[in-house]
């Protein structure tokens, strides 16, 4: 049966911009919001979650049932991947929040995987019409690799039930992988050998394959968290004073966290800033302090990277440098 979408239209929300970030985990009210084909309304009694497809046991969990596993928690960076109709444009869509709820990999571990199970097919209840196309249903996919890591069906955000934007009763979280990918208002997981066929992952979320020169215009799919960074402080357009010591500091974050970010003051040079080490798959804070010393308008930038020495590029990817211009008086 299908669920009531109210309302049943695009939202989107983006209360931060980068120098709002101040607090290390964001309040729910300050979280990111999208929904592409609107919003479900669902009570606890009347969710389901179906796992079928290359299982041996298919089954039907209640809420009552995802209550009885174990409860984990992980604190970690949430991030929109942008507009899938603006794959390259850069975007500072993000927060840092703690999700609780049961692992996905208990849940299937009932269930015994075929051996041809490859992607996990996520469904939301959501339906109707976004970029064009009219679907049945919202429907991701996961490499089936990841599932042993920290993917969760979630029913909390902060310490609280899910607000129902957020995905109440339960959604999917893949701490790591862009926020598109952690499905909400879940029903649904079905075992598969190959992708899912949907637009959200065949026309949209396929970024193209930067260094591709042939023809085939290879894709990526839009999954884990390439290496970004913003600067918190100082905001745009802030007044500093010469020959006065401050901190410019800010958030970097990517899947599997970041080793090393450079920030750079009026000469342009990189200078490697303090980095925290990472905690969880929470964002990590930098610092680099600064003393101006040329009068007049200045920009500072700052470039995350990570051990495996991805780094972030100057421009045309969601996950570009931004920069902040400040004036030194
Ligand atoms: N069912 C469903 N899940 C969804 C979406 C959606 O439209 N429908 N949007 C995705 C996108 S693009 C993002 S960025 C995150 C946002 O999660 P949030 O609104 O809880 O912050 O949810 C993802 N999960
Ligand atoms: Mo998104």
């Amino acid at each position: 049966m299908r669920v009531k979408l109210d309302p049943h239209q695009f939202i989107r929300r983006i209360p931060l911009a980068p120098h709002q970030m101040h607090a290390r985990l964001t309040r729910v009210e300050d979280a990111i919001v999208l929904c592409h084909l609107g919003l479900p309304r669902i009570a606890r009694e009347d969710w389901s979650l179906a796992i079928d497809g290359l299982v041996e046991h298919p089954r039907i969990i209640s809420f009552a049932d995802l209550m009885r596993y174990e409860k984990i928690s992980v604190t970690s960076v949430h991030q929109c991947a942008g507009s899938p109709l603006a794959p390259c444009e850069a975007t500072q869509r993000v927060c840092n929040v703690t999700w609780a709820g049961a692992r996905l990999a208990d849940i299937l571990a009932q269930c015994k995987l075929r051996p041809s199970a490859r992607f996990v097919w996520s469904t939301g209840a959501d339906y109707g019409e976004f970029g064009g196309v009219c679907v049945e249903a919202y429907v991701k996919d996961l490499p089936i690799d990841r599932v042993n890591s920290d993917v969760l069906i979630a029913y909390e955000m902060n310490g609280g039930p899910l607000a129902p934007e957020h995905g109440f009763p339960a959604r999917l979280v893949v701490p790591g992988f862009y926020g598109t990918n952690s499905v909400k208002w879940l029903t649904r997981a079905t075992l598969a050998s190959e992708r899912a066929s949907g637009p959200f992952t065949t026309s949209w979320y396929n970024d193209p394959v930067e260094d591709d020169t042939s023809a085939s215009g290879r894709t990526v799919p839009v999954w884990t968290i390439a290496p970004q960074s913003v600067i918190v402080a100082p905001a745009a357009d802030t007044i500093v004073k010469t020959g006065e010591a401050i901190e410019v500091w800010g958030w970097a974050w990517a899947d599997g966290g970041v080793s090393q970010v450079d920030v750079s003051v009026e000469t342009g040079e990189w200078q490697r800033a303090q980095l925290e080490q990472p905690s969880e798959r929470a964002w990590q804070r930098f610092t680099l302090p600064w003393t101006p010393i040329k009068r007049g308008a200045t920009t500072l930038a700052s470039r995350a990277a990570t051990a495996r020495g991805e780094c972030q590029p100057v421009s045309g990817r969601r996950n570009a440098i931004c920069s902040v211009s400040v004036n030194v008086t």
